[in-house]
């Protein structure tokens, strides 16, 4: 009897173990204050049309790359892989709000994505290709998402003002599950090269 019940228990401390030494993770644009202010209040003006639910003011971010869970043991390697990354720094404008119905999200975006953020972007990916992850085929979407569960379009396919968006850095991202939706937490930052190289 005491052979028959081994087996079981193990694999429910192995199975607990390694759910517990995965992390969810991204890489993302991470606003300053200045940017995420105005971002924050820039679907308010939709939102009783639209329905949905406002995205937490310190949880807004422009996703550069989605690896979803991670053994915490490959942590490293993302990291040493995005540290490989040379881009420049650059100032971009959000000017335009969309909507998609397959997931009913309302986002930010920009009218033409500037070929800096499209550049950081696929080197990253790269990168991390490279490190053996496994990312989505599909094309990079720029988009900072406003609202989630929105049942319908905003009234005004662009924002009212453009926000100016001055790129510095990258972040490597950690997604907590909450009762009230992800919780967001930076673990770290990588510089992206100055006017001065
Ligand atoms: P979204 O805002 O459009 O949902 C954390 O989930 C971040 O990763 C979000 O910005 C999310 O985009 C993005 N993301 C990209 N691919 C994802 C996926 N397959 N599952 C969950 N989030 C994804």
């Amino acid at each position: 009897v005491r052979r028959r019940w081994r087996p079981s228990g193990a694999l429910r401390i192995f199975t607990g173990s390694e759910s517990a030494s995965r992390r969810r993770l991204f890489f993302a644009l991470w606003p300053a204050a200045e940017v995420a202010a105005p971002l924050h209040a820039a679907p308010v003006a939709a939102h009783p049309g639209s329905g949905g639910r406002v995205m937490r003011r310190d949880s807004l971010h422009l996703t550069l790359a989605f690896l979803g869970d991670v053994m915490a043991a490959r942590v490293a390697d993302a990291e040493a892989a995005a540290a490989k990354v040379t881009a420049s720094a650059f100032t971009f404008d959000l000017d335009r709000l969309g909507y998609w119905k397959h997931n009913r999200i309302v986002w930010a975006g920009c009218a033409a994505v500037p070929p800096a953020l499209t550049a950081l972007a696929a080197s990253l990916a790269q990168a991390l290709r490279a490190a053996g992850f496994q990312l989505e085929d599909r094309a990079f979407a720029a988009h900072v998402t406003l609202l989630r569960n929105a049942v319908c379009p905003p009234a005004a396919s662009a924002l009212a003002e453009s926000i100016r968006w001055p790129v510095m850095d990258f972040a490597l991202v950690e997604s907590h599950a909450g009762a009230g939706g992800s919780r967001y937490a930076v673990r770290r930052r990588w510089p992206l090269r100055g006017p001065r190289g």
